[in-house]
C-alpha cells in the first residue's frame, strides 16, 4: 500500500510558424501547394469581407443582432482545409470563413443572421451542421456523428469548434470524456479568444492553456498562435491523419483575440482596453498571411487586389439576393416557425398551427372587408 506517483503527461506543446511580421520558420512550414494556399487566404477574406458589410448592414437596421468573425480566419481556415467533403463541419458561429469555404452561400448566412431559418440549410455537397448558438451544445453532436461513423466502419472525421467560455460547460467535458473512451475521430477545436462575451480567460478557467484539459481525456492536445494559418494548419492535419487512421480524437487550442465586440449587441470598453485590441489587431492573421504569399511568390500585389475586387462583388451580389429572398412570399409565410421543426407536425404543434391559420383568415377578412368600404367611399366622393 505505497504512496507512490503516475506518471502523466506534464508538457504541451506550442506551435507558431509564421509570426506576426511575417516571418516564417522555415524548418516547420508546411508543403501546401499553391493553388490551395490561394483559396485558403480567398475564404479567410470573404469571410473578413461578409463580417465588415453585414456590421455594415446591423448599423443600417437592415441585418439582426450577430458574433462577428474578425481575427478567427486563421483558426477556421486552417483547419477546415484539411477535411474532405463527406467529412463532418460542426461549428460554433465564429467559423464564417470555414462555412463559407464549405460551400455555404453568402445570403444563407445573412438570412440566418436576419431571424429566417432557410439560412440554415446545409449545401447539398457537404456534411454540416448549422450554425451553432446555445453554447457547448454541438460538441455531443460531433462526438455522436463519430460515434455513430465508427459503428459504421466508415472512415471520415468531425471537425468541430467551441470558445475558451464553452470549455466551462459540462456538454464540453462530456463530449470530450465520450470521444476520448469511445476513440471517436473528432477534432475539437477551441478558438480561444481569451474572453466569454466580458469574463476574462483568468476568470473562466484557473489553468494556463486549453490544450492541457486534453491530458486528463488522455488525447493528444497542442496550443497553436491562433492568428498564424500555417501553424493551425499544421496542427490540425496531424490531427486528422490520426483520427483518420482510428487514432481518436484530438484537442487543439487556437490562442487569438475577438478584434470586434461580442456581438452588435456589445461594448467592449466596458472590460478590456482599445490598447490592447490595438495590438492584437497588429497580429491578426489575414496580413501576415498575404505578405507570405507574396514572400513566397504565390501571389502579387496585384493578385491581392484582384482578389479584393472578386471578393467585393462576391458580398454585394450575397447582398442583393438575400434582401431579395427575405422579401419572397416563401419565407414570409407564418407556416415556416412550425413546419421546419419537426418532421411530422405534433398535436400540440399542429393546434397552434391550426389557431395561426383562423388568426391570418381573419386578419385577411378583416383587411379585405376595410378595403372594401375605403373603395366604396371613394367611388361615392
Ligand atoms: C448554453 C448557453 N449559455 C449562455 C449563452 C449566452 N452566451 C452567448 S455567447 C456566450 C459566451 C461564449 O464564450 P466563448 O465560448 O468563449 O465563445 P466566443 O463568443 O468568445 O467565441 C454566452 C455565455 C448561450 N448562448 N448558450
Amino acid at each position: 500500500m505505497p504512496r507512490t506517483v503516475i506518471e502523466i503527461a506534464q508538457k504541451i506543446e506550442y506551435l507558431s510558424i509564421l509570426d506576426e511580421n511575417a516571418n516564417l520558420d522555415k524548418s516547420l512550414e508546411p508543403d501546401i501547394p499553391a493553388e490551395q494556399l490561394k483559396t485558403m487566404y480567398k475564404y479567410m477574406l470573404l469571410g473578413r469581407r461578409t463580417d465588415e458589410r453585414m456590421l455594415k448592414m446591423q448599423r443600417q437596421g437592415r441585418l439582426g443582432t450577430f458574433p462577428q468573425s474578425a481575427g478567427h480566419e486563421a483558426i477556421s481556415m486552417g483547419s477546415v482545409i484539411n477535411i474532405k467533403k463527406d467529412d463532418w463541419h460542426v461549428p460554433a458561429y465564429r467559423e464564417l470563413a470555414g462555412m463559407l469555404y464549405r460551400g455555404w452561400p453568402i445570403e444563407n448566412i445573412i438570412l440566418f443572421w436576419n431571424g429566417f431559418e432557410e439560412g440554415t440549410r446545409p449545401p447539398e455537397e457537404v456534411n454540416d451542421l448549422p450554425i451553432c448558438v446555445p453554447i457547448a451544445s454541438q460538441l455531443p453532436h460531433a462526438v455522436g456523428i463519430g460515434m455513430a461513423m465508427n459503428i459504421k466502419k466508415e472512415k471520415n472525421v468531425v471537425m468541430t469548434y467551441f470558445g475558451d467560455g464553452a470549455t466551462s460547460e459540462g456538454d464540453c467535458h462530456e463530449a470530450l470524456n465520450f470521444a476520448s473512451v469511445f476513440k471517436a475521430p473528432v477534432v475539437f477545436v477551441c478558438l480561444n479568444n481569451q474572453y466569454a462575451i466580458s469574463v476574462p480567460l483568468e476568470r473562466q478557467m484557473a489553468c494556463e492553456t486549453v490544450a492541457q484539459k486534453a491530458i486528463a481525456y488522455n488525447m493528444p492536445g497542442i496550443r497553436v498562435d491562433g492568428n498564424d494559418v500555417l501553424a493551425v494548419y499544421v496542427a490540425t492535419k496531424e490531427a486528422v491523419d490520426r483520427a483518420r487512421a482510428g487514432g481518436g480524437p484530438s484537442l487543439i487550442e487556437g490562442l487569438t483575440y475577438r478584434l470586434t465586440p461580442h456581438t452588435t449587441a456589445d461594448d467592449p470598453k466596458r472590460y478590456r482596453s482599445d490598447a490592447t485590441t490595438d495590438e492584437w489587431m497588429k497580429k491578426e492573421p489575414l496580413i501576415r498571411f498575404a505578405k507570405y504569399l507574396q514572400n513566397k511568390g504565390v501571389m502579387s500585389a496585384k493578385d491581392l487586389e484582384d482578389m479584393e475586387v472578386e471578393v467585393d462583388t462576391l458580398v454585394k451580389a450575397a447582398v442583393t439576393k438575400a434582401e431579395e429572398m427575405a422579401k419572397s412570399e416563401e419565407l414570409l409565410n407564418p407556416y415556416n416557425i412550425i413546419d421546419h421543426v419537426f418532421a411530422d407536425v405534433p398535436q400540440f404543434l399542429q393546434e397552434q398551427r391550426d389557431e395561426l391559420g383562423e388568426y391570418m383568415k381573419r386578419e385577411n377578412d378583416r383587411k379585405a372587408k376595410k378595403n372594401a368600404k375605403k373603395s366604396e367611399t371613394g367611388a361615392l366622393s
